[in-house]
């Protein structure tokens, strides 16, 4: 029975009742996202389809998709989405104690016409304003990965968790208490073309490969992360490119701030610098 997400939320996470029942309504927006993905002919902005209607692109259909649920789910106060330069306040009539949520609908959707995998990533706080709130706010955080399985993983700050979507579109419970070691084997050199400017990040992945780790980098945040994850070890950096990403190019609010919260609950660590762009 604890095998499914519902119930691993409910007797597990230690979450109350509001964050778990939100939580479900995000585990059940990358369901119609997975979906999308299996069934669509791309999505390409701009394109049309059989009957000469518009097309979405993937990452605009799973931001509506995203946020529709948010709404529905009664208990989000405002979100963001990396797709939109504004937040959403929601209006409606909110009884239980209620979030804000921030998220990258489809991460890595460059990736996407070449059927690599590909991500969405959110991060829960407690209702506020986003400016000023720091990741160590958050109350929750999780992923999905829409790669040849799609998987979900989740935090509430007990353990970090991994579900299989199954043949019935259920989340059912494949890692529990993913744990990640001290040592490492494998390294996932985000933005290496800077090691060409750079000579201390030259060094360090030279040092890297002078130990002999392998290289498992996809291009895609949410399944690089998620191999150093369930391996139980890995490095992952990206680091700053002046002038195009004087920051790098992850946003702290969409994507380095989740991935922080899930790697250092699984014993992992992280660690991002002062100033990067939200
Ligand atoms: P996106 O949010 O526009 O998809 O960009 C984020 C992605 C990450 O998944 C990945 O780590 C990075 O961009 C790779 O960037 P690049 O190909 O520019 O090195
Ligand atoms: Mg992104």
């Amino acid at each position: 029975m604890l095998n499914f997400l519902d119930s691993h939320l409910r007797y597990k996470s230690g979450a109350p009742h509001s964050l778990r029942h939100m939580i479900r309504y995000i585990a059940r927006a990358t369901k119609f996202i997975h979906h999308a993905i299996k069934t669509s002919d791309l999505g390409l902005a701009g394109t049309s389809n059989l009957f000469g209607e518009e097309q979405l692109s993937l990452d605009v259909l799973a931001d509506r998709i995203i946020m529709d649920n948010l709404k529905v789910s009664g208990l989000v106060a405002n979100a963001i989405s990396e797709e939109s330069e504004e937040e959403t306040v929601f209006e409606h009539e909110l009884k239980d104690e209620t979030y804000s949520v921030a998220y990258d609908p489809l991460d890595g959707s460059s990736l996407v016409d070449t059927n690599l995998a590909i991500g969405s990533i959110f991060s829960i706080y407690k209702s506020g304003p986003f400016i000023g709130k720091t990741g160590r706010e958050q109350v929750a955080a999780l992923y999905a990965v829409y790669g040849p399985r799609t998987t979900l993983v989740y935090t509430t700050g007990k353990g970090v968790h991994e579900f299989t979507l199954n043949d019935v579109y259920e989340y059912s419970l494949t890692r529990e208490d993913i744990k990640i070691s001290d040592t490492s084997k494998y390294f996932a050199p985000g933005n290496l073309r800077a090691a060409q400017d750079n000579p201390k990040y030259k060094k360090l992945v030279d040092d890297w490969m002078l130990k002999g780790y392998t290289l498992r980098y996809s291009g895609g945040m949410v399944p690089d992360l998620n191999h150093i994850l369930l391996k139980g070890q890995g490095i992952f950096t990206y680091p700053p490119f002046p002038p195009k990403y004087p920051n790098g190019k992850l946003r702290l609010l969409f994507e380095c701030n989740p991935f922080a919260f899930l790697m250092e609950m699984a014993g992992g660590a992280s660690m991002i610098p002062a100033v990067s762009s939200p």
